[in-house]
């Protein structure tokens, strides 16, 4: 049994109430690791150590920090492998994602951020000769970061890195359901050396942790990913506390395919951008439009290519899909397929659990899942699944298609497929989401602003988004 322990002020500590959560492995359904089950006290003593760790993490400097920042992105790419295999037992996830993509960016996020924060400029305003203004950006203080269980260390680097590059302090959360690697890099920061302090690491769950940390009043400023419900919960405590909010929530991503597109191409990238890590990006597309001239041959095509995709074993090589996050998940996903045909729908292919053979009897697989016939106002092509399920709606013309895509709560990404260079323009410009790809899916730039408009959450980040967002902007004006 893995025993995972917070790291506050620089050493590994149990929770003060001495209770655990179980830890799963999706893949075969049974308990392996045990996380502290925290409270209010640890965060207030995360918090007091950050405090405490702030002179001496300001005093390193840029280079300083950056350097510190650095050297544990060498070290996690010196311990890839073990965070690779981690990753996926945690979450269930194919080793091959985990190698290849996920941890590979985690340590991209620390080397980005440890750069940028060096390359980041002041901004200075001339008043022709009168005065002269610069504007400071100075770290905030000490800062809550709060991240997901679908890419838990891409993501949870994706805000401590820049939080720390920028300055601050940081008290982090992962999620209760993935906090394995979160807690390896807690390790590799004791063998690092790192600031005690600067960065503390509380574990449990999300109404408890999470909630403490939202409400601290020692925490100036919460970058959070995660469910839209838990986002809005969040603001509601923060926002009368006049804290800074970054909320990247969930998505129902549209994908439009229109008849003049290569083919081919869009059939690979859809299959992708579908079901890749079991549905469970927020980047997924899941409501994919197909112009009606070519929707037979898409259908056909996409069925036949979604059947032919390998669920088992997360780490062989040949996996395609290995488990979903947790049981209840699971559920949640099947119910979302019964509700689906309550309203009509007809499954295509998949729809139901997946029982493998042996060791992995007990796993929460799922069968990827098609299903058409619906209309755009129904629950399933409303609601967020999170889970290995699209739809398929046909379109006429490039019009009723926009309407389709932007007629959702939701506003985070939109995929277009097209050879017409001005179609894919004003279709981009009209789609009401914050990242419009065009023939191509999930191709990121760490510096271009990434987020989400209407529910999908409020702010956005990226190289200066982010870096902004951890800084507090002072303007000083000198009379010339
Ligand atoms: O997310 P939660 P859950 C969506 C997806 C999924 C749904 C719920 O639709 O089915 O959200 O997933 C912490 N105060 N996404 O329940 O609860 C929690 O401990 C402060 C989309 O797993 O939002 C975890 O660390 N924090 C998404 C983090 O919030 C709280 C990724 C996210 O968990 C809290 C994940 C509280 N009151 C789910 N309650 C994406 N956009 O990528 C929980 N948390």
């Amino acid at each position: 049994m893995i025993r995972i322990r917070n790291y506050i002020g620089g050493a590994l500590h149990e929770a003060r109430g001495g209770g655990t959560i179980p830890v799963h492995d999706p893949s075969r359904g049974v308990v392996f690791a045990e996380a502290p089950d925290s409270d209010e006290f640890d965060v207030d003593q995360a918090v007091t150590a950050a405090d405490d760790a702030e002179a001496a993490w300001l005093a390193l400097g840029r280079e300083g920090r950056a350097k510190a920042i650095s050297r544990l992105a060498d070290l996690i790419e010196r311990d890839l492998d073990i965070f690779a295999h981690a990753e996926s037992r945690d979450n269930g996830k194919p080793l091959s994602l985990a190698r290849d993509t996920e941890i590979p960016r985690a340590i991209a996020n620390l080397r980005f951020f440890a750069s940028a924060s060096i390359h980041f400029a002041s901004e200075s305003h001339d008043m022709d000769g009168a005065a002269v203004n610069y504007t400071e950006r100075g770290p905030i203080g000490t800062v809550g970061c709060i991240s997901p269980w679908n890419l838990p260390l891409y993501l949870f680097t994706w805000k401590i890195a820049p939080a720390l590059a920028a300055g601050n302090c940081v008290v982090a959360k992962p999620s209760e359901v993935t906090p394995l690697t979160a807690h390896l890099l807690a390790e590799l920061c004791i063998e690092a050396g790192f600031p005690p302090g600067a960065l503390n690491i509380v574990h449990g769950l999300g109404p408890k942790v999470g909630a403490a940390i939202t409400a601290h009043p020692g925490i100036k400023a919460i970058s959070f990913t995660g469910g839209t419900r838990t986002g809005a919960e969040i603001a509601r405590v923060a926002a009368p506390m006049f804290k800074k909010l970054s909320l990247e929530l969930g998505g129902k991503n549209p994908v439009l395919v229109f008849d003049d597109c290569d083919f081919d191409e869009m059939l690979d990238t859809t299959v992708r951008s579908s079901f890749r890590n079991q549905g469970q990006i927020c980047l997924c597309g899941s409501r994919i439009l197909i112009q009606s001239t070519i929707y037979e041959r898409f259908r056909d095509a996409f069925v036949e290519r979604t059947r032919n995709l390998i669920i088992g074993d997360p780490i062989a090589e040949r996996t395609d899909l290995g488990a979903v996050v947790s049981e209840a998940h699971l559920e949640k996903v099947l119910e979302h397929i019964r509700a689906a045909e309550e309203e009509g729908g007809r499954i295509l292919c998949g729809g139901h659990r997946v029982r493998l053979e042996g060791e992995f009897a007990g796993g929460w697989y799922m069968a990827p899942t098609v299903i058409e016939g619906l209309g755009p106002a129904c629950r399933t092509n409303q609601e967020e699944i999170f889970g290995p399920v699209v739809t398929l709606q046909p379109f006429t013309d490039e019009a009723e298609a926009l309407a389709l895509a932007n007629d959702s709560p939701y506003g985070l990404a939109g995929v277009v497929w097209t050879r017409d260079v001005k179609r894919a323009h004003r279709a981009a410009r009209a789609l009401r989401t914050g990242i419009v790809w065009v023939n191509c899916w999930m191709m990121r730039d760490l510096r271009t602003p990434f987020g989400g408009m209407k529910q999908s959450g409020v702010g956005r980040e990226g190289r200066l988004e982010t870096l902004r967002f951890f800084t507090e902007p002072k303007n000083i004006c000198i009379k010339l």
